[in-house]
């Protein structure tokens, strides 16, 4: 059962510092040689998942995350400081999306699953430092006097989508007290009452009990046949399939309540093995309103699992229970896995490109190329130099390369050209 909490941030990370023009200076000699350092690298945008982080909140505050540039170079060959990275912390669950627009309709691209605890992804990559013009120096050509300008950072706008998982469902017949339960160890406040299928939807909420903290999602009600259909039938276990531990309720004031746990424990057999062989804790409630003598015939009943006898509306035996589960989630396998699909950047229409050769010309095809081109001044060598470098970042001149493309070759874009540069 996912608890949905999302928010739409900007990144940019920061741009390379530009490469510096100057030439060295001493008395005495009057033509010092160029000593133009390199531009620093821009600090890259990390989304970090950690488990003490419990909400996407502080990006309500901070849509916009941005990170430090790189400084440009500096006289004495010396290189720019580096800007520094920015490292996100977001709760394990969240996804990362982008949107990209697909025959005129949004869609949304799953680009990160952070789903294990310290799993870590580069949302945007800072620019590299442009070289200064002692890299430029040949024996031939002894003072350049021009530098590269920084590569600028990625920049981009995602979704952050946080799908919690539940550790532990709780799962019973219906009017069992699973509600009642889920509202006295959270603060969730879902709907009680005296009737069989009170709840409709799955009900969350956190635990927070001895430094643990758990999601608990409360099911509705199954009944026998449920499997085939009977009752709200048994599309809800979805919800539980990925839990850690399951707390079995029983109502202790029914007629046969060992039977309850096995009409249960078929339909979850029947609705999938895992789920059954999934570790439970068996709790019978309603103990207040049971005589002596029934909890007694009920205390024989053996059990493969824990068992505790519990009255959720006195809050009887509650911390029992919470210390059971927080041993079996210990105890459970640690992966419940990702059936997400992921997609790369590549796999994203708008960052897709195409290279072709018509005719002895070259040509490039793509959204995001072909607005670079829109965008860039191609009579400028500055901003040509920071073209090339984006084009190499996303792989179209080796592309084109393997084409065949060579140093002074058209290139068209969309409606402009540029010539090939080999890298
Ligand atoms: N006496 C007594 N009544 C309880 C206890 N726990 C729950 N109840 C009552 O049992 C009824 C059903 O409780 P719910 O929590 O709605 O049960 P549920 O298992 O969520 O039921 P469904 O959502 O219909 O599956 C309510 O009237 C509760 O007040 C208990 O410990 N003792
Ligand atoms: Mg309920």
């Amino acid at each position: 059962m996912a608890f949905a909490d999302e928010v739409k941030i900007y990144v940019k990370a920061g741009d390379g510092g530009d490469g510096l023009v100057s030439f060295h200076r001493e008395r005495g000699i009057p033509h010092g040689g160029p000593d133009g350092g390199d531009g620093g690298d821009g600090g890259s945008i990390y989304v970090v998942a950690d488990h003490n982080e419990h909400s996407l909140a502080p990006f309500l505050r901070e849509r916009s995350v941005k990170a430090e540039k790189g400084e440009p170079g500096k006289a004495n060959k010396s290189t720019g400081r580096s800007g520094s990275d920015r490292e996100l912390k977001v709760p394990v669950g969240t996804q990362i999306i982008e949107i990209s627009a697909e025959k005129g309709k949004a869609k949304e691209y799953i680009i990160a699953d952070l789903n294990t605890d310290q799993a870590k992804f580069v949302l945007a990559r800072g620019g590299e430092g442009g070289l200064g013009n002692v890299k430029f120096a040949r024996s031939t050509y002894q003072t350049p006097r021009f530098a590269e300008l920084g590569e600028p950072g990625e920049e981009k706008e995602v979704i952050l989508r946080l799908k919690l998982i539940a550790e532990v469902g709780i799962i019973g017949l219906p009017n069992a007290g699973k509600s009642t339960l889920l509202s006295v160890i959270t603060s969730a406040k879902p709907k009680i009452a005296d009737y069989a299928f009170t709840t409709l939807e799955p009900n969350l909420g956190i635990v927070n009990f001895s430094g643990q903290r758990f999601l608990v999602a409360d099911i509705p009600g199954i009944i026998e046949g449920a499997h085939q259909g009977k009752g709200l039938g048994i599309d809800f276990l979805k919800h539980v399939e990925r839990t850690k531990v399951l707390i079995h309720m029983i109502d202790a004031t029914t007629d046969d309540p060992k039977n309850q746990f096995k009409v249960i424990n078929t339909e979850l057999k029947k609705y999938n093995k895992e789920l059954a062989a999934k570790s439970q804790v068996v709790v019978f409630n309603k103990i207040d309103a049971v005589t002596p003598e029934k909890l007694k015939a009920i205390k024989k009943y053996k059990f493969k699992y824990p068992v505790f006898y519990i009255s959720a509306v006195s809050h009887q035996g509650l911390n029992d229970i919470l210390e059971a589960t927080i041993k079996q989630i210990a105890a459970a396998p640690k992966d419940t896995g990702s059936t997400v699909k992921v997609y790369t950047l590549a796999d994203i229409p708008s960052n897709r490109f195409e290279v072709g050769k018509k005719k002895d010309k070259y040509f490039v095809k793509g959204e995001k190329v072909e607005k670079w081109l829109v965008k860039t001044d191609v009579n400028n060598d500055e901003a040509l130099g920071r073209l090339y470098k984006l084009l190499r970042r996303i792989g179209v001149l080796s592309e084109l390369g393997k084409l065949g493309a060579k140093n002074g070759d058209t290139i068209k874009i969309g409606q402009k050209t540029i010539e090939y540069k080999e890298i």
